[in-house]
């Protein structure tokens, strides 16, 4: 089998503050997170930005200035920005930062759909920030906005005027099928890097057979022209994803969907999670790509044409 990329996402807008005293919350936290998990093998850094001093996913490219610059000064990792932000944000404020710095790649999120969070209020914890329970409890009437203009806008804006290249997020078969028509549109072109996202309430659910099925799917919809990664929320973040290495794919980890290491233990660092399914797949026989490797293999434009 080829080469295996390893994708880390440091922070995201999943999880809050309270949640885990690990997850990178500063500039120099979210810094010190990426050259780390990027030391521990990871090639594409995903990153979101938080405001430093309550701890809530934001979208300002101040807050991004305060990691980007060193991420792509002290490491050779691709920086792939997100453009999914967080389902409570607009567009416009999404692709604030990402226009600006006009990273190597972006994520693009292949649908619109529910992206419910309030289940983690089950948990009893004292809250740190006074934000984190109604943000929880209003994701049972969010909509995370993803429409095929919205992606047609993303496309041209980071893509075509940009040169980005894009990190698929697909949540659900459905998503296949748009990727599909916007290759036909002419706005794509290989090899697609799809991101599986399984265990999001919203999107499928983290079976195994879904994974077999996604597969099966995209090798009707892409034959030989994609590569696909997967991601699972939570706990079965690190089944699914050595499920996905023995099939051949690619691999993310971060706290952004997983705070743990093992059931009920909380990841020290990105770097932990890194580490842990860099051992696995060398034991299934995969090397582990450097970031130089994933450029050719993406035909990604290059760290210097990025803004940082
Ligand atoms: N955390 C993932 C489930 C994005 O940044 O565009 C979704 C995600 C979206 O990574
Ligand atoms: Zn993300």
């Amino acid at each position: 089998m080829s080469g295996i990329i390893i994708t880390c996402a440091l922070t995201g807008s999943i999880h809050t503050p309270s949640m885990s005293p690990h997850l990178p919350i500063t500039g120099p936290q979210i810094a010190q997170a990426g050259r780390e998990a990027a030391d521990a093998g990871a090639a594409i850094l995903h990153l979101h930005a938080r405001d430093p001093v309550t701890g809530q996913p934001s979208a300002k490219l101040a807050h991004f200035n305060g990691f980007v610059p060193v991420l792509a000064r002290e490491t050779n990792a691709v920086l792939n920005l997100s453009t999914g932000g967080s389902a409570v944000m607009s567009l416009d404020d999404r692709l604030a930062a990402p226009l600006a710095i006009a990273p190597e790649m972006a994520s693009l999120n292949m649908g619109t759909m529910n992206f419910a969070l309030y289940p983690m209020l089950g948990k009893d914890r004292d809250w740190l920030h006074d934000w984190e329970k109604p943000f929880l409890k209003g994701t049972d009437d969010l909509v995370f906005k993803n429409t095929p203009r919205d992606i047609a806008r993303i496309l041209t804006r980071l893509g075509t005027e940009r040169g980005a290249r894009f990190e698929f997020e697909c949540y659900d078969l459905s998503h296949l099928y748009m990727l599909r028509h916007f290759a036909d549109r002419g706005l794509i072109r290989p090899p697609y890097f799809i991101q599986f996202v399984f265990g999001v309430l919203g999107g499928m659910g983290p079976d195994p057979e879904n994974l077999s099925h996604m597969v099966r799917i995209a090798d009707k919809l892409f034959g030989g022209d994609y590569l696909f990664s997967v991601l699972a929320a939570g706990r079965f973040q690190m089944p699914l994803i050595t499920m996905a290495a023995a099939m051949g794919g690619h691999v993310r980890v971060g706290l952004e969907d997983s705070l743990t290491i093992a059931r009920g233990q909380l990841a020290r660092s990105n770097a932990e999670q890194v580490a842990r399914i860099r051992e696995i797949v060398e034991r299934l026989g995969r090397d582990v790509m450097s970031p130089d490797d994933v450029r050719a293999r993406l035909g990604l434009k290059g760290a210097e044409r990025v803004h940082a």
